[in-house]
């Protein structure tokens, strides 16, 4: 059998994973897993897990260095889906990409009044291409992380962040004004995998594919 690799981040993206992967009767090497090692052997001799940054699969898999790869669709509108195949909705790590902005500012503000934003956000591609397609311009402001910090303490008026549950907003006293976009984890391929590994992948698309449905 040729050999698959598949990438996948630790945190979410990697628990949500593995029942699919189990249900599909890859058995990941429990052992190696809680360790410190970034490729960990499967049940299968043929299938191997490589363990990165959420950010660094759409890289993995374009490279090759995987074939394979769960990625958000956040990470995917934001990095470039080119270069890749996005196969498969997985339907996990399931959230929505929103503007929120304080309580306060939210009372007497009205999103088709907008005609310039500041926004702190991880993700300033996208939200630029989601404002410039209506028209606004908008003052970025990049960060990592802790998003929701940046409007209580004056960085910016409005940030782009990912919403579950929305207790994060609510613990801040944020709230939601705008949808860019519903997300949830692909599963996404090499270009050259799909030629020159085509059956494997193939199967292995069809094992997730009825694993996330089932
Ligand atoms: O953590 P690290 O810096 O290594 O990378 P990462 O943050 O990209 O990884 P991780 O594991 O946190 O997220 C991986 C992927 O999970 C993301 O790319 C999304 O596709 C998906 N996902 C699903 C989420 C969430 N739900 C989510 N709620 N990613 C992040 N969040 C955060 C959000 O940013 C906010 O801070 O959770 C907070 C909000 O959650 P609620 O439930 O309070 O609304
Ligand atoms: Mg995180």
């Amino acid at each position: 059998m040729q050999p698959l690799t598949i990438a996948l981040s630790k945190g979410r993206i990697l628990e949500e994973t593995l029942p699919l992967l189990v249900r599909a009767g890859i058995e990941p090497e429990r052992s190696q897993l809680d360790s410190r090692r970034l490729i960990i052997d499967t049940s299968r001799p043929d299938v191997k897990l490589v363990i990165i940054r959420a950010a660094d699969v759409p890289t993995y898999v374009k490279y090759g260095a995987a074939d394979l790869g769960v990625a958000g669709k956040d990470v995917l509108m934001e990095y470039g889906g080119d270069g890749l195949y996005e196969l498969l909705d997985l339907k996990i790590a399931v959230c929505r990409l929103m503007v929120a902005e304080p309580a306060g500012l939210a009372e007497r503000d009205d999103p088709r009044d907008w005609t310039r934003l500041r926004i702190a956000t991880k993700y300033p591609m996208t939200t630029r291409r989601h404002f410039a397609d209506k028209g606004i311009q908008t003052d970025i402001i990049k960060l990592y992380g802790s998003m929701e910090l940046a409007p209580l303490v004056g960085l910016c008026d409005r940030i782009v962040d990912l919403v579950g549950t929305g207790k994060t907003l609510k613990a801040n006293g944020l709230v939601e004004v705008e949808h860019i976009a519903d997300i949830s984890a692909w599963l996404v391929a090499n270009r050259a995998s799909m030629k020159m590994k085509h059956a494997p992948l193939k199967d292995m698309a069809q094992r997730l594919g009825s694993a996330a449905q089932g």
